[in-house]
């Protein structure tokens, strides 16, 4: 049986930006800075101010090599955060962990966005099943403690998209219904520079698996080491504009929505790029 997808549109032909909340002491990009429940809540209604249509609040570090929260530890992060923005936007919680995404939801989150699409914890899926709602599924080969030893791949589009279809087959099974899922390459994920490329040139080959696609790249490492043979990269910080390129190739390329850190930026980017390509959502 076939509903009606609950997942959220963009503004003025946009697609969904997706603002990144991340309350950790450890992210890669933004780790510390929104750790205090005051501060990532004042930094959620900032990006919603902004144009952000979801906010995606996450309490586990997923940079390469992280180490785990606890389960206790990963729930007193978001919970508070998640309650309070639910009442200023449509959330998104990323997390890997049933036990997480279902107090999330409880808290008034109305999206799951899995990094391990449903491979972490085998209770993610019937989960996602029972309360309906529609679940971000990415591209992932194992935590981020060991990923980066998994980056081999004999043609990484192809090899991602045999993935992906594998884990979508495993979430329908579980009785997710196929018009609440979205799907994600998982930029940086058990990637390489090169591989991630090779994604963002070959995305309508993600496109064509038939789904919704959400593009992560926002300030990730490939982004700060191009131009920069000889030299140190480029920091995360310094990553937004090579981010907003991304960005507005998202948009001509289908996809459905783009997860950012820096969205002014982004909606800017895509205004840009709906203005020169006449490609809209
Ligand atoms: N990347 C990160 C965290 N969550 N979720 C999805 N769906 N796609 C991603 O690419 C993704 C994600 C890591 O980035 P961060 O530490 O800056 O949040």
């Amino acid at each position: 049986m076939t509903g009606a997808s609950l997942l959220p549109a963009g503004r003025a032909g946009r697609p969904v930006v997706m603002g990144v909340v991340n309350v950790t002491p450890d992210s890669f990009s933004d780790g510390g800075e929104w750790f205090r429940p005051d501060d990532a809540v004042a930094h959620g209604r900032d990006l919603s101010a902004q144009g952000a249509d979801v906010l995606d609040i996450g309490g586990e570090s997923t940079r390469p090599g992280a180490e785990r929260p606890s389960e206790a530890e990963e729930l007193r992060r978001v919970l508070p955060v998640v309650e309070a923005l639910s009442a200023v936007a449509p959330v998104s919680i990323d997390t890997m962990r049933a036990s997480v995404a279902a107090a999330a939801l409880d808290a008034g989150a109305s999206i799951v966005n899995d990094v391990s699409g449903g491979h972490a914890d085998p209770e993610m899926a019937h989960l996602v099943a029972e309360r309906g709602v529609p679940f971000v599924a990415m591209h992932w080969r194992g935590h981020s403690k060991h990923m980066q030893e998994r980056a081999r791949y004999d043609d990484v589009v192809a090899d991602v998209c045999r993935e992906l279809v594998a884990g979508v087959e495993m979430l329908l099974a579980a009785g997710i219904a196929p018009e609440q899922v979205v799907l994600d390459p998982g930029f940086g994920f058990s990637k390489l520079a090169h591989h991630n490329w090779e994604l963002l040139r070959r995305l309508d080959e993600v496109r064509a698996l038939g789904y919704p696609v959400l593009v992560g790249t926002s300030r990730k490492k490939f982004l700060g080491l191009v131009g920069r043979e000889g030299r140190e990269e480029r920091p995360p910080l310094d990553r937004d504009v090579a981010t907003a390129v991304t960005t507005a190739h998202a948009l001509v390329h289908g996809a459905w929505g783009v997860r950012v850190h820096d969205v002014v930026a982004a909606v800017d980017a895509l205004d840009v790029a709906v203005a020169l390509t006449g490609v809209r959502r």
